[in-house]
């Protein structure tokens, strides 16, 4: 199901990775419903085995389906989905049901629950070894049974052909549905049966109406999937049953805006390089994964740490009408395990934030970066439009329309300023660059452009500015 029920003029949804849920519910309220957000990814919610030092990725380890992690109980992922929808933000839950945990010696869970998993017995659910595919390892890429019956890093395969393994996973998904989520990620999707997905699927109930779906609202399905060619299992294998996350997307917008492929040719991105329809796509910059170095995409990933190429990669995702984006909000980390900030029990921190917006105590916030933030605005003025009047310098310096609603330009190239009187296709007057500053109330505390009778500017972005775009947009007017 590709719906993923956003509230008009929305278009793009953030991951608040391994956020509290207190804290996502003030974001919706104090950031993400002002400034035109749609949605919420939220971590695994799922109760988890506690891995020593509290690596981040023990959250993808489930022990039993309590609502029950760091990120808080059920009541606080009540109150969370009550006050995001009502700030018109969406909740998402990244659903973890391929399989349970890895072994670990007496094993207990974020929410008190135990098992033994040598034995692959999980009493909280309850799972037993019937419940499970034999043991054996996922080691061949090219072989999609193995892929798909055996287990992904030593974490116990469920047996989803079964009856009993399916209603348990629905009924999970179902009481998420009853308390307010619009939908769901697909945790290694690839690890699964497209078949045994979709009869999961068909069992989930209409989304609840008391949060303000429409009657009849189905929950809105992504999957993960990472299929960059070369393997047996083919991401188009799943777009019959929601979206697929575009992997393709990610390494390619890294590897462009890091030099190695002029942005010029990013002209046709999308289906013309091979990407999935971009109705089918779920596309991101980075990914939990892929930014520290694990999942798909290797060197070529762009992250907050490469600041100023990051915010052009993000900068043009939100400016190209191709598939679903989402945003990336990470925590600092020098360590890929690395859990999120934390005091010396093991809590996660809250997030504060600063005077100016962005946010302290180790969180990074890449979603409150004004470039980023202010290209989410961008996006859903210009919601429904093509491109036009694109432009390029031969190389690494690009500008295009979106239909008479914006204009955005880049210079990705190294030591070259772009100075250029570039058809803006906007109506004439005096806009607001919206990456060098904010237009609050009718002053611009950024870059001024002035658009000419003939629809022209003079678009100016030195090689030593921070930033490598400038956009400009039919709400950015003076
Ligand atoms: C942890 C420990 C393990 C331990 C295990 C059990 O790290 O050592 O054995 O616990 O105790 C996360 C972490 C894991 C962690 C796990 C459980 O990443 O390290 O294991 O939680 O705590 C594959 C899957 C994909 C998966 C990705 C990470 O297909 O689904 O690996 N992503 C999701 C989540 C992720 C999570 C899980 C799944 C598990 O987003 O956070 O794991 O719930 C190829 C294949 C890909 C494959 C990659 C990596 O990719 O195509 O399908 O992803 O390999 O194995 C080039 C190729 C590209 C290739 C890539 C890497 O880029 O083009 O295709 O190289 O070779």
């Amino acid at each position: 199901q590709k719906d993923p029920h956003t509230l008009p003029g929305r278009s793009a949804v953030v991951h608040l990775f391994e956020w509290k849920f207190d804290d996502i519910a003030e974001e919706c309220e104090r950031f993400l419903g002002p400034f035109g957000f749609a949605g919420v990814q939220v971590s695994p919610v799922s109760e988890n085995v506690i891995v020593e030092n509290r690596p981040w990725y023990e959250r993808y380890q489930p022990i039993s389906y309590k609502i029950a992690t760091r990120s808080g109980d059920e009541a606080a992922f009540a109150r969370m989905t009550q006050r995001c929808n009502n700030a018109g933000v969406r909740i998402y839950v990244d659903a973890v049901f391929n399989h349970m945990s890895g072994d670990h010696p007496n094993a207990v869970g974020t929410g008190g629950s135990t098992a033994n998993t040598y034995n692959k017995e999980y009493p909280a659910v309850p799972y037993g070894n019937n419940d499970f595919n034999p043991t054996c390892a996922v080691n061949n890429y090219q072989d999609a049974n193995n892929v798909r019956n055996c287990e992904l890093v030593g974490l116990h395969d469920l047996k989803l052909s079964s009856d009993y393994v399916r209603g348990k996973i629905a009924d999970f998904l179902n009481h998420l549905i009853h308390l307010g989520v619009a939908g769901f990620r697909l945790d290694a999707a690839k690890h699964m049966w497209p078949g045994d997905i979709q009869i999961i699927t068909s069992k989930l109930s209409d989304l609840n109406i008391t949060y303000g779906f429409r009657s009849g609202a189905r929950p809105f399905i992504y999957q993960e999937v990472i299929d960059l060619g070369g393997e047996a299992i083919s991401a188009k294998e799943y777009v019959n049953i929601g979206l697929v996350t575009e992997f393709k997307y990610s390494s390619s917008i890294g590897s462009a805006f890091r030099g190695d492929n002029p942005i010029k040719y990013l002209k046709n991105f999308g289906e013309g390089w091979g990407f999935l329809n971009g109705g089918d796509s779920l596309v991101f910059v980075d990914n939990h994964d892929n930014q520290r170095g694990s999942g798909a995409g290797g060197s070529s990933i762009l992250t907050y740490k490469q600041s100023k190429l990051y915010k052009m990669a993000v900068g043009f995702m939100l400016a190209w009408p191709y598939g679903f984006p989402r945003v990336m909000s990470s925590f600092f980390f020098d360590d890929k395990d690395q859990g999120p900030p934390a005091d010396g029990n093991g809590n996660t921190l809250n997030v504060v934030i600063n005077p100016d917006m962005t946010c302290g105590n180790g969180w990074v916030c890449e979603h409150r970066w004004r470039q980023i933030y202010n290209m989410v605005a961008f996006r859903n003025a210009v919601e429904g439009t093509s491109v036009n009047d694109w432009w390029d310098n031969g190389n690494k310096q690009i500008a295009f329309c979106r239909g008479g609603k914006g204009f955005v330009a880049f210079n990705d190239e190294f030591g070259i300023d772009m100075k250029q009187t570039l058809q803006t296709c906007l109506s004439p007057g005096t806009y607001c660059d919206v990456i060098s500053g904010t237009n609050k109330g009718g002053s611009c505390s950024g870059k001024q452009i002035t658009v000419g009778g003939d629809g022209k500017a003079y678009i100016e972005i030195l090689s030593k500015e921070d930033d490598g775009i400038l956009a400009i947009h039919v709400n950015s007017k003076l």
